[in-house]
C-alpha cells in the first residue's frame, strides 16, 4: 500500500501535493478491513442539504459522521499547518483540494475513532467528489458499502447557500463561489456519483422540500436496501 503522508508538519513528512499514484493497481490492501469496517458516503450538489441530513443519520443509524469539508476548514484553522493558505484559496474558488491531504484527514479521523473503540460507522460527507480520490480511498483506505446521493436542483441550492451566507462566515457561500462550486459539481464530482451508480451503490433521495421531508424519504430509500434505524 503505498504509505499516506501525516500532515502534521513536526513529523517531517511532507504530502506529495500533485500524487503520482497507480489508479488502477490491483495489490493494494485497504487500511481497514470494510468486514469490520463500514463507509457509507453522502454525497449531493453544495447545499443539498448533507451535513443538514447527517446529523439524523447519526442519531438513528450510529453512524460516526466525518465531513471532508469541515475537516479541511479545520486543517485550514489549525495554527502551524502549513496547507492552511492552500485550503483557503481551493475553498473560496470552490475547487477540490489536492487528494492526499483530504485523504490523510479522513484516514487519520477514522483511526483515532477506531483505536478509542467507539465506532465503526462512518458516514463520510462530501467525499469523494473527483475521481481519482475514489478510486485511491476505495483501494487504500476502505471500499465503501454504499452512496447516498442527496438529488437537489440548482436553485433550490443557491438559495439555501446564498441564505446561510448571512450569517455562516463561509468564504465560500457567496454568489461568486457558488457559482464556482456548481460548476465543480457538475463537471468533476457527478462523474463520481454515476460512476457508483453504474455498480449499483447509489442510494438516490430527492432533497427538495422541508428537511423532515427529506430525511422521511431517506429513511424509506435506506429501508429497501435493508440499512435499518439501531434504536
Ligand atoms: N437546509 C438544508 N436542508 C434544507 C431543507 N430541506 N430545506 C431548507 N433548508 C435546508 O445545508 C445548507 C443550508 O441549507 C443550511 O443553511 C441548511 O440549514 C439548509 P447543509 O446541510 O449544510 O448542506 P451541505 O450539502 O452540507 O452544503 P455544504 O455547503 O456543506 O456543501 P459543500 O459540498 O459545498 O461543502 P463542503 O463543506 O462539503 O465542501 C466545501 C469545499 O471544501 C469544497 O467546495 C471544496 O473546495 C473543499 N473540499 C475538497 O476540496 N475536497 C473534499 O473532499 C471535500 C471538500
Ligand atoms: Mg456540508
Amino acid at each position: 500500500m503505498p504509505a499516506i503522508p501525516q500532515i502534521d508538519p513536526t513529523s517531517g513528512a511532507a504530502p506529495q501535493i500533485q500524487p503520482d499514484i497507480p489508479l488502477a493497481s490491483t495489490n493494494v490492501t485497504p487500511a481497514f478491513d470494510p468486514t469490520k469496517v463500514t463507509v457509507v458516503y453522502i454525497l449531493g450538489g453544495p447545499g443539498s442539504g448533507k451535513g443538514t441530513q447527517s446529523v439524523h443519520l447519526v442519531q438513528d443509524y450510529g453512524f460516526k459522521h466525518l465531513s471532508a469539508g469541515d475537516l479541511l476548514r479545520e486543517e485550514q484553522d489549525r495554527e502551524g499547518s502549513e496547507y492552511g493558505q492552500m485550503i483557503k484559496d481551493y475553498i473560496k474558488d470552490g475547487l477540490i483540494v489536492p487528494m492526499e491531504v483530504t485523504v490523510t484527514l479522513l484516514k487519520n479521523a477514522m483511526q483515532r475513532e477506531l483505536d478509542s473503540g467507539k465506532k465503526t460507522r462512518f458516514l463520510v460527507d462530501g467525499f469523494p467528489r473527483k475521481m481519482d480520490q475514489a478510486v485511491f480511498f476505495e483501494q487504500s483506505v476502505c471500499p465503501s458499502k454504499c452512496t447516498i446521493f442527496l438529488d437537489c436542483p440548482e436553485d433550490v441550492m443557491q438559495e439555501r447557500l446564498l441564505n446561510r451566507g448571512k450569517t455562516s462566515g463561509r468564504s465560500d457561500d457567496n454568489a461568486e463561489s457558488i457559482k464556482k462550486r456548481f460548476k465543480t459539481f457538475v463537471e468533476t464530482s457527478m462523474p463520481v456519483v454515476d460512476m457508483f451508480e453504474k455498480e449499483d451503490k447509489v442510494i438516490k433521495v430527492m432533497a427538495t422540500g422541508s428537511e423532515h421531508d427529506v430525511y422521511t424519504r431517506l429513511v424509506e430509500k435506506l429501508g429497501e436496501k435493508d440499512i435499518h434505524p439501531v434504536k
